[in-house]
């Protein structure tokens, strides 16, 4: 029997490439946004529009919520929405806060209370356990230091006594951070790639960014749908870390970019307090072992790897 996965949140970077990747692998799509749109960006990138059933849902409405998890039918549920930028969050606390916990709430409340035969995976974030100089792993101490992350960090805590107290297959990926070519320039990776390769064209001369000492653990997005797929195809829901479980500095990142293409970093860009945070996290970066030992999964790119990859989508 062919099997429906609903994906909320289809027009981002996650939710395009799970689409694309539930749709080779035979599923029937159908992909939840907050309102219709005239178009699709990142859909029509990966040339499935017409391929992915849309529809219009306000997720922070549990009656909305009800009608389409009824209405859909899905054996799987994935909750890929939500204000995604941390540096956004700082400025729009409480939007992001609704954004994050509403939609799962309601999503596990209608599961529980309607006895849905369905399985939900959440995107959690490693930015929920805050600052830490050793690779992170599911059970250690939450710290969440800004808006997103407490947001996200809710939602992990509701999923997980969901799963516990009602027995509701529901389980949360603990997502570091995991870029492409259909990254936002709001995102650092992109911001990166695409200045450098217009300095490298002559289009533009300098690149100014925020705190180039922070370590994060950048893994190649198209991998990391492939583990949410796989947390859902076991018999017993768990959380597990999605990462590569290798740390590197923003300087590490932004020194590969430039190198790669031939160009000398420190002759372009500058660090200024514009770009910097309320709230910083220095350093954040997952242990992936546990999901390898479960499931098989590992990511295969690393940040070199991820860079060249970018580039490529980007030239
Ligand atoms: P992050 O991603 O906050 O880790 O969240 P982002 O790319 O925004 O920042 C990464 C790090 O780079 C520092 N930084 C800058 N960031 C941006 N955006 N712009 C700059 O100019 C700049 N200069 C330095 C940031 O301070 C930060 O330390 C991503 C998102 O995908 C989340 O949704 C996800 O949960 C986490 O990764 C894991």
């Amino acid at each position: 029997m062919r099997k429906t996965a609903l994906i909320c949140g289809v027009s981002g970077q996650d939710g395009a490439l799970l689409a694309k990747l539930l749709l080779t692998k035979g599923y029937k799509v159908v992909g939840q946004t907050r309102k219709l749109q005239s178009s699709y960006p990142n859909l029509m990138k990966l040339g499935l529009i017409g391929k992915v059933d849309v529809l219009a849902c306000d997720l922070m409405d549990k009656k909305a919520v009800k009608e389409m998890l009824l209405d859909v039918e899905p054996d799987e549920i994935y909750n890929l929405s939500g204000q995604s930028s941390v540096g956004l969050s700082f400025e729009k606390p409480l939007e992001t806060f609704e954004s994050h916990t509403l939609p799962v709430a309601n999503i596990l409340e209608v599961m529980r209370s309607e006895k849905l035969n369905a399985r939900f995976f959440n995107a959690g974030s490693g930015e929920c356990y805050g600052n830490s100089d050793i690779a992170i792993e599911i059970g250690m101490p939450m710290q969440p230091i800004s808006p997103y992350a407490m947001a996200k960090a809710s939602a992990l805590m509701l999923v997980e006594r969901y799963r516990e107290i009602y027995g509701v297959y529901a389980c949360t990926g603990v997502l570091f951070n995991h870029e492409s070519p259909l990254r936002g320039e709001r995102f650092v990776t992109q911001k990166i790639i695409s200045s450098a390769v217009q300095i490298s064209k002559g289009q533009m001369d300098k690149l100014e960014l925020g705190n180039l000492d922070v370590i994060r653990d950048w893994g190649w997005a198209e991998e990391y749908v492939e583990a949410m797929w796989l947390m859902l195809q076991r018999d017993k829901a768990e959380d597990f870390v999605i990462a590569t479980g290798k740390p590197y500095s923003l300087e590490d990142f932004v020194k590969a970019t430039f190198d790669a293409l031939g160009l000398k970093w420190l002759d372009y860009v500058s660090s200024s307090e514009r770009y910097m945070r309320g709230n910083e996290v220095h350093s954040n970066y997952g242990n992936p072992k546990a999901l390898k030992e479960k499931t098989g999964w590992a990511a295969s790119l690393k940040m070199k790897g991820v860079i060249k990859k970018m580039l490529e989508g980007q030239i």
